[in-house]
């Protein structure tokens, strides 16, 4: 590689930080049932303690997301928690409120016709924000389950209204500082209409919500053969987008560890912002973030494995020569331009991302560290004791 494209990649790394989620280390499953870990957390403690071991071993995680009913238990003061984090070497990040999971969520939260659930979820939101002032976070992460599963179950029209005022009212109890982002989904657990489906419907929330509210992205909620760097694209240039939740799928939602089953796919999206960053000089300030339920790997080994792929990806993406792909696209030459971008692509870019890493004091390979430290293994007979000390018997929620 060139000496400029190891300095470029070096500086994208520098930069890149991705925020890992507080249910990624604990046991999930799907509907069909959950397969225990023994090492998974057992409580937030175990949680932050993770996230911060990830973020030693790649130093490009110094945020965890929470959400908030699995996370905060009523009596603990949410500054513990900051302190906790602190503690493991990471904050606090995205809150991420949890208006699907009681059985007044049945028919939605802030569209439900039940006005105890709308009432519900607008008090559960406002505690939210709390917390979020309380930790230190800038990030109020909304995701709603609303939807119906029959045409004519309920009206569209009057949801969306609802939507809209309960989104403003939100926005306009943030502190200062703190930015909304509006996550959507096309189905599930919905199946005829979610409420907020696609991009198209979280930008109109957050252009109504305020200025601080932008939306999110999550690589997973979206129909076959969406092109979601297209997506990416106009919301940039629209000042739109606040973020990801990187996951990878197959067929649906499916939560897998980033760039398992399409590299290329996770690439052109870094792409694109790249390319809007050399175009405008603008630094986006993007919230990267991820969203995955592994239920078969080690979730300590997915995380780090997902990270290890984000940051090649995201120093792929820093080496495209964009002003021979400028050339290429004036001259209307398609293949010169596609060649280019792949050239990028498949460059190994490992050596000098481990290059990075000893300068950087970590390990050059974090997987392997890891699975070589016997930590796992550790952490399981030890949880597992904790568990038994606590008379935890698995089973019920996410959390
Ligand atoms: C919903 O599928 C979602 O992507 C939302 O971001 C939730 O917060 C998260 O998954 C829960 O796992
Ligand atoms: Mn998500």
């Amino acid at each position: 590689m060139k000496g400029n494209a190891e300095k470029q990649v070096y500086a994208a790394l520098d930069k890149f930080k991705i925020e890992l989620p507080s249910w990624g280390f604990a046991d999930t499953g799907t509907r069909f049932g959950k397969f225990f870990q023994d090492a998974s957390a057992v409580d937030l403690g175990d949680k932050l303690h993770d996230a911060g071991l990830v973020h030693k071993l790649t130093a490009s995680c110094p945020t965890v997301a929470v959400h908030v009913l699995w996370d905060f238990k009523a009596g603990v003061s949410p500054k513990e928690t900051a302190k906790l984090a602190k503690k493991h070497g990471i904050k606090i990040g995205a809150i991420n409120p949890n208006v699907f999971q009681d059985q007044c969520y049945k028919f939605g939260s802030f569209c439900s016709p039940w006005k105890k659930a709308r009432e519900q979820a607008m008090s559960h939101c406002l505690d939210s924000i709390k917390i979020g002032k309380e930790v230190g976070s800038t990030l109020l992460s909304m995701w709603l389950a609303d939807g119906t599963n029959y045409p004519g179950q309920d009206s569209i029209a009057n949801r969306w209204a609802m939507l809209k005022a309960a989104y403003r009212k939100l926005h306009d109890a943030m502190p200062r500082g703190m930015q909304l982002l509006v996550e959507y989904k096309p189905f599930e657990p919905a199946f005829y209409h979610t409420d907020i489906p696609d991009w198209g419907a979280s930008y109109i929330l957050a252009k109504h919500s305020g200025k601080n509210a932008k939306v999110l992205v999550d690589t997973g909620h979206h129909l076959q053969g969406c092109n979601i760097e297209q997506i990416v694209t106009l919301l940039l240039h629209e000042d739109m987008l606040g973020g990801f939740h990187f996951n990878d799928r197959k067929y649906a939602d499916d939560d897998l560890t980033i760039s398992s089953i399409d590299p290329y796919a996770v690439f052109r999206i870094f792409d694109q912002i790249e390319q809007f960053m050399f175009d405008t000089g603008k630094d986006p300030k993007l919230a990267y973030m991820v969203d995955q339920c592994h239920n078969l790997k080690p979730k300590l080994e997915a995380m780090v494995q997902t990270v290890m792929m984000a940051q090649d990806l995201y120093a792929k993406a820093a080496i495209v020569d964009r002003k021979k792909l400028a050339e290429a696209q004036k001259q209307a030459d398609v293949t010169k331009a596609e060649r280019v971008l792949r050239d990028a692509y498949e460059t190994d870019v490992r050596p000098i991302v481990e290059q990075w890493r000893k300068k950087n004091g970590i390990p050059r390979n974090p997987l392997k560290e890891l699975r070589d430290s016997g930590i796992i293994e550790q952490l399981g007979k030890e949880r597992n004791a904790k568990r038994k000390a606590l008379g935890i018997s698995r089973g019920g929620s996410f959390a």
